[in-house]
């Protein structure tokens, strides 16, 4: 338990209180809470429940949580992230559950008006707001490569950071430093934890991540105070417990060895697994695969067709070349079985609806027997598909191992 907002109620309202004051709609507030439930579906006390209802009904009581965003060295693709969701009234919706007091980028005010907005937000919810670090800052030279109202980015954080009640470093830049870090890094950029080694605050890398992974902390803050389990990265659990390739829609053409060689090809068309194209998935943990973007489906890298480029972790990002493969480091145990990768598709007619049965069977039986193994060596470290099967390069509607006999329409 490191504080709690109740004190503060005079002040603030509560969600339910601000919703009903604003003309929200229950469908877009059932909606938010719905997505929140996606985000973490376990690991926090707030959607540990069984509907968007029940989420709802306990959102609803919690008030809303004092936060002050901080913009250093960043190109706000995390404060983007979190606003443009494909419903416009969500973008509003989030800033009615979450009480900004301070964020540079959304507020009118500007200069000397904008300073004193932060010294009295600081001020008031002192010991008791949320303090969410986009950007990494500079540190060589004395910081003098970023001032705000002529202090170093440093200073202000210190200051800052320092009398909130938690600090939640957005993106992979305040996580530990991120693009601004890359070689040959010009201004020393490190991330808030750097800075602050002994605050509470929770990483949420990623470029950028996940804005309900975000929402989900800070309102499980602010419903009783507690910050979920970390990682040793100081990740929460909840978001960061898999990697990418655990869960990955084209984990079947990576255990079947059918990968894409260039982009534009025939497998990349298909769908195939981006392992050989670079794709980091294997070594990075973030629930991407699971958890899309802008609550569109397959709106996330690989789903696009892109590999993931190991965004959430320190050491792969803008360190490891983007082409370059990793290694599998967990033994790769495939399934004895595969179902059919692409379904027959065409017309269907009355005679073939009629021998589905007996056809799926049959489809099934030889499917069954054409299963893979990459190694019978227990930790071997070798990496799957350096050796792709002879068709790789052609696919076609069926192909491929649990595929079976061609289907005519
Ligand atoms: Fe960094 Fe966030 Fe990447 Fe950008 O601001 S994590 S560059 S998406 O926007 O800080
Ligand atoms: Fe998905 Fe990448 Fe794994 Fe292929 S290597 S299955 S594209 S995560
Ligand atoms: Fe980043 Fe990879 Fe997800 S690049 S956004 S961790 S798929």
């Amino acid at each position: 338990m490191i504080g709690s907002l109740i004190d503060s109620a005079s002040a603030l309202e509560t969600v339910d209180e601000r919703l009903m004051r604003c003309g929200v709609s229950r469908r877009s507030f059932l909606q938010f809470c719905s997505s929140l439930m996606i985000a973490a579906p376990f690991g926090l006390a707030i959607t540990d429940k069984k509907t968007p209802e029940e989420v709802a009904a306990a959102l609803g009581k919690v008030i809303r949580p004092p936060v002050i965003w901080l913009h250093f060295q960043d190109c706000t693709g995390c404060t983007e992230t979190l606003l443009r969701p494909s419903h416009p009234d969500l973008g509003d919706l989030i800033l009615n559950v979450i009480s900004l007091e301070y964020h540079e980028t959304l507020m009118a005010g500007s200069g000397r008006q904008a300073e004193e907005a932060l010294a009295q937000a600081v001020d008031r919810y002192s010991g008791k707001y949320v303090c969410v670090v986009e950007g990494s800052i500079p540190t060589r030279d004395k910081g003098v490569y970023m001032k705000l109202a002529g202090r170093p980015a440093m200073e202000v954080l210190a200051d800052v950071a320092g009398k909130s009640a938690a600090v939640i470093a957005i993106g992979s830049c305040a996580s530990w430093g991120g693009i601004p870090s890359a070689d040959p890094d010009p201004t020393g950029a490190v991330g808030v934890a750097d800075l602050l080694p002994n605050k509470a605050i929770v990483n949420l890398p990623g470029c950028p991540p996940n804005p309900y992974t975000l929402l989900g902390v800070v309102l499980q803050y602010a419903d009783n105070g507690t910050l979920p389990e970390l990682d040793d990265q100081r990740r929460p659990k909840f978001a960061y417990d898999r990697d990418i390739h655990e869960q990955c829609p084209r984990r079947a053409h990576f255990d079947a060895g059918r990968f894409v060689k260039q982009f534009g090809d025939a497998g990349h068309r298909e769908g195939w697994c981006l392992y050989e194209m670079g794709c980091k998935g294997p070594d990075t943990h973030a629930g991407c695969s699971t958890r899309h973007f802008n609550e569109i489906p397959d709106v996330w890298p690989i789903g696009i067709g892109a590999p993931c480029i190991g965004c959430t972790e320190k050491s792969i990002a803008f360190r490891v070349p983007m082409f370059k493969v990793v290694q599998i480091h967990t033994r790769v145990t495939p399934p004895e079985t595969y179902p059919p990768i692409n379904a027959p598709q065409g017309k269907v007619s009355p005679l073939a609806t009629g021998l589905v049965g007996l056809g799926a069977g049959a489809l099934a039986g030889a499917g069954y027997v054409a299963s893979r193994k990459f190694s019978d060596v227990p930790d071997d470290d070798s990496v799957p598909g350096s050796a792709p099967p002879a068709d790789a390069e052609t696919p076609e509607v069926g192909a491929g191992p649990g595929a079976g006999p061609k289907a005519s329409s």
